[in-house]
């Protein structure tokens, strides 16, 4: 990271290019893929901001590997990354929420993967509630110039070299890790500029919000009743918005837990660990805090199919520890 602290307000490809210049001797391409990223955020952002005029958002009649319905903002959102990957050069294969096989992006020379959720929580497009995309980028590990093998997607979350969440909210923010802590930038959409605007991010060792899907209690596991009550008891605040990356960034900046356990129907929860879990769960370590799928570090999970979910419960240490105390002591 950069030994000078870059104040509050500075533009994103400045931020980049300073952190690229304490690494004379990398290629750039990381700070060239991140740049990538942020131009298709852009792109996006753009997108959603008018989707209610052009008729863009609604039902695109096509459903998604996962069965679900997929929006038409999905689909333009996955079109525009995984555009923006293929053109940058830096990238040789995507997986993405939004496809079901590896996608090669037929640039052998490209070192990097990515792992994307387009945008997450697409559901709640049709009301306006805020949305957002996912990503993690990993090293390749088969030899650059041969084709992608799935030892190259199916990496743990401790093999990710950066990682990252585009919030198109109230104001459209990118908050991204390398490794070296966090930062926050939010979008000027009359510049059409990321500027820093959340300096090394820290999420409060504990927190006073919980946030789960509690509609779905009477299927939850004994532990996880236990520890709502829990917080219950502590008269936390319940809040949750039911958008993964909303949910994340609040809890992230005020301290709070978010949880997305298994159900009865589902033995493994909902979320995705390649897609979801492990660029939030890199970020939340980076920034102080924990995730876990109730008892052991997600990214550390062994990946064994790309569109594989797990349990998930992520934010406040003292949160998220007393929560894996509760599920160990079943155990
Ligand atoms: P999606 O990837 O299909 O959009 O689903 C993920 C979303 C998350 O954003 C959110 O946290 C979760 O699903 C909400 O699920 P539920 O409605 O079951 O609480
Ligand atoms: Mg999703």
């Amino acid at each position: 990271t950069s030994h000078i602290a870059l104040p509050v307000g500075t533009a994103l490809d400045r931020f980049i290019k300073r952190k690229q210049d304490d690494f004379p001797f990398a290629s750039g391409e990381l700070s060239q893929l991140l740049r990538d990223i942020a131009l298709a955020g852009k792109i996006v952002d753009r997108e959603i901001r008018r989707a209610g005029l052009s008729n863009l958002a609604g039902a695109f009649g096509t459903q998604n590997v996962q069965g679900e319905q997929q929006q038409k903002l999905d689909v333009v959102a996955n079109v525009r990354f995984t555009r923006a990957f293929k053109n940058g050069g830096e990238v040789c294969a995507i997986i993405s929420e939004e496809e079901e096989k590896i996608v090669d992006l037929a640039n052998p020379n490209g070192r990097y993967i990515i792992a994307i959720d387009p945008l997450d929580g697409s559901s709640n497009i049709d009301v306006n509630v805020s949305i957002g995309t996912i990503f993690s980028i990993y090293r390749r590990i088969s030899p650059v110039g041969g084709p992608v093998q799935e030892e190259d997607v199916l990496q743990r979350g401790t093999a990710q070299v950066a990682a990252g969440y585009i919030l198109f909210s109230s104001s459209t923010m990118l908050v991204y890790t390398t490794g070296n802590g966090v930062n926050g930038f939010t979008y000027e959409p009359s510049l059409g500029e990321f500027f820093l605007s959340h300096q090394n991010m820290r999420i409060p060792e504990d927190g006073g919000i919980y946030s789960i899907n509690e509609g779905s209690y009477h299927s939850f596991s004994e532990p996880v009743k236990q520890y709502i009550e829990e917080c219950k008891e502590r008269n936390l605040s319940a809040r949750y918005i039911g958008s993964l990356v909303a949910d994340f960034h609040r809890n992230l900046l005020k301290g709070g837990i978010y949880i997305y356990p298994a159900t009865k129907k589902d033995k493994n929860g909902k979320l995705r660990l390649m897609y979801e879990c492990n660029a939030l769960a890199f970020i939340v370590e980076q920034a102080g805090g924990k995730a876990t799928n109730g008892t052991e570090r997600i990214m550390e999970l062994t990946p064994e199919v790309i569109h594989e979910r797990v349990p998930f419960f992520v934010g406040s240490t003292k949160m998220v520890n007393r929560v894996k105390e509760l599920m160990q002591l079943q155990n």
